[in-house]
């Protein structure tokens, strides 16, 4: 694709390690602040990114310009709003923003200005994984370029705008980058999620008016500004407007990362882009977006990656990062390493998560290792149930719950194999 087709990675280039402030410049980079500042004003920066129909890609495809929408501007005029970019990527099988981060600093921070811009923030913070070390080298080096340049600090270039952008490094939970447990931990309490409603645009950070964005979904602001929003719809090849990154791994060929159209479907993503399986290996099936998705199978292959479709194939596409289950792996062992990620970085604040994913892992490592009892099945049917929406303060047990739903249905056998005939998959190392 030529780069203009390809906005969030036209700077990320084989020949240099990131994109200095002069490299990002001369691809136009800053021109959408400034069209943005002294064109356009916060109201149709708003309707632009609406009408550019840009979801959120940390996985719930939220309308962006929408969510900005929701913030109450002027209100409170002694209480601005905060911009919170959702930079803690820890899920599973998920390294989207790392990319992004690391190679390109500044278009993240044109982003943070502009969205920052467009709700009238004045303070802006990006919660960063606290192992992304070489992402806050690079983040903090360019934060100083950018206030030496006027893009970000009082008055940025020259208008009667001023914000100011913190980088505060995660302590390193999962649990931290669902957006009320982030505001917890920013505000220096313990990060359990907080019930919702009020919804962080409403009382947020401190209580006031809280946008808190993924980090991808910032990226693709200044391409919006720089280009207008038909040009960004026109990128998607079906509903979803934009281009995203989408990834790969497991025992594919050529494991990676590549910013395609949305509704590009999975079988040009596994077989072009990842070079299909490794020799010996057959697809058994894969998780479309991050560990917290249902399991599809080969014959979802020609779905489109688009919110509204991977979700009618009984999945969701989260964070577009697809986990690949080929044949001589055991989907249970598979399911067991998840439920234990998930266990582990339970807050504890709610009943069902803190025993209930704990259980699960029980019941599942019996099952490896011979314990296995008929009734275990019905016994973690009913705990996908317990652990499901609504019945808990967050996604993470829900979330959880996703693969192991769709184990329980696709992959039955494999359990049943454990459990009658302590016969497990014989699997590759
Ligand atoms: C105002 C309403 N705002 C919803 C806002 C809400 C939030 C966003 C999404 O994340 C995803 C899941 C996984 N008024 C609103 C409203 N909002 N209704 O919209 O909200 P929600 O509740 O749909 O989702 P969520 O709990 O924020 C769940 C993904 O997270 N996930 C893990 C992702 C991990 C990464 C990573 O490591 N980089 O992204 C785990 O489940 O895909 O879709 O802003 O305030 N009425």
């Amino acid at each position: 694709m030529a780069t203009m087709d390809r906005p969030l990675t036209q700077n990320i280039r084989a020949d240099r390690d990131f994109a200095t402030l002069a490299d990002y410049r001369k691809t136009g980079g800053y021109e959408g602040l400034r069209k943005a500042v002294t064109d356009l004003g916060p109201k149709a920066v708003q309707q632009w990114v609406k009408d550019a129909g840009l979801r959120g890609r940390g996985g719930a495809g939220f309308g962006t310009g929408l969510k900005w929408s929701l913030v109450p501007i002027g209100q409170a005029p002694d209480h601005p709003p905060y911009l919170v970019v959702n930079a803690d990527e820890m899920e599973p099988g998920t390294f989207k923003d790392r990319l992004l981060l690391e190679k390109d600093p500044h278009q993240l921070i044109e982003g943070i200005a502009i969205a920052a811009y467009a709700i009238q923030a004045q303070t802006a913070y990006i919660f960063l994984r606290g192992e992304y070390r070489l992402a806050a080298e690079r983040l903090t080096r360019a934060l100083q370029e950018a206030r030496a340049a006027h893009y970000v600090g009082a008055h940025l270039l020259d208008s009667d705008f001023s914000l100011d952008i913190h980088l505060h490094t995660s302590a390193g939970r999962y649990i931290c980058g669902e957006e009320s447990a982030l505001l917890n931990a920013l505000e220096g309490k313990r990060a359990t999620p907080r019930p919702k409603p009020p919804f962080a645009v409403v009382s947020g950070l401190w209580g006031r008016p809280t946008v808190v964005n993924n980090a991808e979904t910032i990226c693709n602001v200044p391409h919006i500004l720089r280009h207008g929003a038909d040009w960004y719809k026109g990128l998607g090849r079906g509903a979803d407007a934009g281009t995203k990154l989408f990834g790969a791994s497991g025992r594919v060929k050529r494991p990676g990362l590549w910013e395609l159209p949305m509704g590009t479907p999975i079988r040009e993503i596994l077989e072009e882009h990842a070079g299909g399986m490794k020799d010996g290996y057959q697809l058994r099936g894969f998780l479309p977006g991050g560990a917290s998705t249902d399991f599809l199978l080969p014959e979802h292959l020609d779905v489109p990656m688009e919110f509204d479709t991977v979700a009618k194939a009984g999945s969701r596409m989260g964070t577009g990062t697809i986990i690949v289950l080929d044949d001589k792996t055991c989907p249970v062992r598979m399911v067991l390493n998840l439920e234990r990620f998930f266990a582990q970085e339970s807050c504890g604040w709610c009943t069902p998560c803190r025993d209930g994913l704990p259980w699960t892992v029980t019941l599942l490592q019996d099952i490896v290792e011979g314990r296995g009892r008929p009734e275990d099945l019905d016994t973690l049917s009913r705990l996908t149930r317990m652990l499901g929406p609504g019945n808990t303060f967050c996604a993470l047990a829900p979330g959880a719950m996703e693969p192991l739903q769709s184990a329980l249905k696709y992959f039955r056998e494999d359990f049943e194999r454990y459990i009658f005939q302590n016969r497990p998959l014989k699997e590759a190392v």
